[in-house]
């Protein structure tokens, strides 16, 4: 495929409520979208890299530059031998900045799929038509706050709920949520807030029938993890550490969890994270697609990864309402507690210029000269 413009749109969207993690709050969606041209179709990408470094080590101004100086080049050194499928293997040299190349591969995906009037849910190996949907709560002021957020959220129908949880806001929030909404599909996100001599803590959560804890403990404590996963009964379930199909492999191997959070940037892209898929269902081990409050392009994306088989569990897929009042796509809505998977071509979905022009602070048009 020939490329004929490769564009950086920086854009930012205001969250309908701040959204608090371990890691920090979010009032706003700060995020680099791509946009490829083709002679044949244009194709749109997005990079779930955070405004700061506190997810990971990557951030929005640190992938627009590393696209601009460091991907780009490589991809342009392929001249019309590039394709989607070749874009992992063409970045490799360039260490970490997963979010940044997936970016790219989504672009290019997204622009080869339309040109080949075939979509991306049929591409990756979607096999169901909806995906039911989670929800990500952050960590609030009150617990009658938080009650009253996760009420409006299972009134709206999400078939899950997932708790963001940290050092003194676990237990209580948790007993809380159980008390008032009885068995609900209830899991905690730690965001790594936790070391391994927090594990007696972490077992007061054990009674209360968790689906999961994901990402107690420090992205490189492995081994941590599975200590831990002796400790506590609630599964341990992986986000921040997986970072390849090999990194789950060997997780998986140790005992260090029984499900993973796939998110295709965390493992630099869709292809990779397909990957995760086939190696986590070979072992028997459930996946769920994460979020990193996509707009519609990354979500368009996520929901259909989360429609593969071995997703057996509700992702952090939830509808375009949840996060933005207004998103770049038509929106993704809530129908019974699922989320319909994007059938037209490419990633399926149209981007909205007008809007996307208001939000948008700058575009920069990224040299494609060898
Ligand atoms: O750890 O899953 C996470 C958002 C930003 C960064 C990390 C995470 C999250 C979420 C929200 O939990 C998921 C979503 O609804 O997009
Ligand atoms: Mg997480």
């Amino acid at each position: 495929m020939k490329l004929s413009a490769l564009e950086l749109h920086r854009v930012r969207l205001p969250l309908v409520a701040p959204f608090r993690t371990s890691f920090g709050t979010q009032v706003t969606r700060e995020v680099v979208l791509v946009r490829v041209e083709t002679p044949d179709a244009e194709g749109w990408g997005e990079c779930v890299a955070m405004e700061e470094p506190l997810y990971s080590p990557e951030y929005v101004d640190s992938a627009a530059e590393v696209i601009t100086r460091f991907l780009v080049p490589r991809l342009v050194a392929l001249g019309d031998g590039l394709t989607a499928g070749k874009v992992a293997t063409a970045l490799e040299p360039v260490k970490g900045h997963p979010m940044a190349k997936a970016a790219l591969e989504l672009a290019l995906l997204d622009a080869e799929l339309r040109a080949a009037g075939r979509s991306f849910a049929d591409e990756i190996g979607a096999v169901k038509d909806a995906v039911p949907s989670g929800v990500s709560v952050g960590i609030m002021d009150s617990i009658p706050q938080l009650l009253d957020a996760v009420g409006q959220y299972v009134d709206q129908g999400y078939v899950r709920i997932k708790l963001k949880i940290e050092p003194g806001w676990d237990v209580e929030p948790v007993a809380a949520v159980r008390e008032r909404f009885g068995d609900i599909p209830l899991q905690v996100d730690a965001n790594t807030a936790y070391t391994l001599g927090d594990a007696r803590h972490l077992a007061k959560l054990d009674p209360f029938d968790l689906l999961l804890i994901e990402q107690p403990l420090p992205e490189d404590d492995v081994r941590g993890h599975a200590a831990l996963a002796t400790q506590i009964s609630t599964p341990v379930c992986l986000d921040e550490s997986i970072v390849s199909a090999r990194a789950a492999a060997d997780a998986i191997a140790i005992g260090a969890c029984s499900i993973v959070n796939i998110k295709a940037g965390r493992v630099g892209g869709y292809l990779e994270a397909r990957r995760v898929h086939d190696v986590c269902r070979a072992n028997g081990i459930a996946v769920w697609c994460g979020g990193m409050l996509e707009t519609g392009i990354g979500r368009a994306a996520n929901v259909a990864l989360a429609a593969l088989p071995g997703f057996t569990l509700p992702g952090d897929t939830s509808a375009s309402d949840r996060y933005y009042q207004q998103d770049v796509t038509a929106p993704f809505v809530l129908e019974q507690g699922h989320v319909r998977v994007p059938t037209g071509p490419g990633l399926g979905v149209t981007v909205d210029r007008a809007f996307l022009t208001e939000i948008t602070s700058s575009v920069t048009q990224v040299p494609l000269s060898v």
